[in-house]
């Protein structure tokens, strides 16, 4: 725009400049007065990045309760996804070069996470972030207590079964076995019983081992739904099957590559270099998943494995989601 050396008419010039500088007084004027507004529809872009190279920026974002804001997306790199845990909405692709805008409204004050829903790469789980919803309208109730708290279970103890069945239990035949038998059918009995302590408790009767294993099946089987199972199998496959395999055998994708490359993301971690980084759960052994009871299993997926290499999923997935997943996950021991 500045031509002066190529000879224009200086006094032209500064007239310009003038002309320039009001139009961009008259914009902050503008500016200024209309703030409030100005704040409300337009949020600083947010730029996704693979995790190693930083994730989200910025990774905290403030909001009011029940008042919509906007948020504008973009890649800096590869496709990442966008949702917010625990809340029910459709995610949203995030595209290098492009901006998407999202608009939400979040109803009740409190810490809200944000997560990328592409698997982007070894450590696409750590892209995650933080909504802060003020507000004081209804103040946030206490934090529920996880149950494994509750019961004081060591979730990071090991859990072996000592004894598991020879064939997969039938859970088909364990309902003709259990209608005579004097069973704790409620869903506390369930959550806090791994199947082979129900197996145990079974041995009073006169069935056989793999009978008693049947009858474990079959209240297992009793205490979930297909519904259920079905939606578990859905945000296993979208969440856990990149580690844990497809098929529940500890053999995903990323298996081999976790112990390697995450180590040395997870040693910049404060407080995570107590633990090691260990192998995905294989969920088709039985001595392991039959040690488990509800209980554990959501402990260890609500607080995740601290430095292990399994992430945390409080903050993403609601209540009844966890319990989904590990209905699921036992769905690779009985047959229902
Ligand atoms: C980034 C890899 C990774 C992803 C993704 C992942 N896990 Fe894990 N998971 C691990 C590792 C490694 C372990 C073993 C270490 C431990 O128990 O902390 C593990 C352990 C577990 C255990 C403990 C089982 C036991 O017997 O103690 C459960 C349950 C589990 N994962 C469930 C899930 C679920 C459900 C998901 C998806 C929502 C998931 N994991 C996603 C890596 C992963
Ligand atoms: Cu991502």
């Amino acid at each position: 725009m500045l031509h002066d050396y190529a000879g224009h008419d200086v006094a032209a010039l500064v007239k310009r400049s003038e002309l320039v500088s009001r139009i961009l007084i008259t914009v902050a004027i503008i500016g200024a007065v209309g703030t409030p507004l100005f704040i409300w529809a337009r949020t600083p872009l947010i730029h996704a990045r693979v995790a190693e190279n930083g994730g989200w920026s910025p990774d905290v974002i403030h909001a009011n309760a029940n008042q919509p804001f906007t948020l504008h997306l973009t890649s800096d790199d590869v496709v990442h996804g966008f949702a917010v845990g625990q809340m029910d909405m459709q995610s949203v692709d995030v595209l290098p070069g492009k901006v998407t805008d999202i608009t939400l409204k979040i109803d009740k004050p409190g810490i809200y996470t944000f997560f990328c829903t592409r698997w982007c790469g070894l450590n696409h789980w750590r892209m995650r972030g933080t909504i802060e919803v003020g507000g004081s309208s209804s103040a946030p109730g206490p934090a529920a207590v996880p149950m494994y708290v509750t019961l004081g279970l060591d979730i990071d103890a090991p859990h072996e079964a000592p004894v598991i069945p020879i064939n997969r239990p039938s859970a088909i035949s364990g309902q003709k076995l259990a209608a005579n038998l004097p069973i704790d059918r409620s869903i506390d009995y369930y959550l806090k019983h791994s199947p082979y302590q129900v197996f145990d408790e079974l041995s009073t009767t006169s069935l056989t081992e793999s009978q008693r294993w049947d009858v474990v099946a079959s209240i297992w089987q009793s205490n979930t739904t297909p519904e259920s199972r079905a939606n578990g199998q859905q945000l296993y496959t979208q969440n856990c099957a990149a580690c844990h395999g497809e098929n529940g055998a500890g053999n995903g994708v990323f298996a081999d590559d976790l112990a390697a490359a995450g180590e040395s993301s997870i040693q910049t971690m404060a407080g995570a270099d107590s633990m090691t980084m260990q192998s995905p759960v294989d969920f088709t052994n039985p001595i392991r998943m039959l040690g488990a009871s509800p209980a554990l299993l959501q402990g260890k997926i609500l607080r995740g494995g601290m430095g292990t290499g399994m992430p945390m999923w409080g903050s993403i997935f609601t209540e009844e989601q966890i319990w989904d997943l590990i209905a699921y996950l036992y769905s690779f021991q009985f047959d229902y």
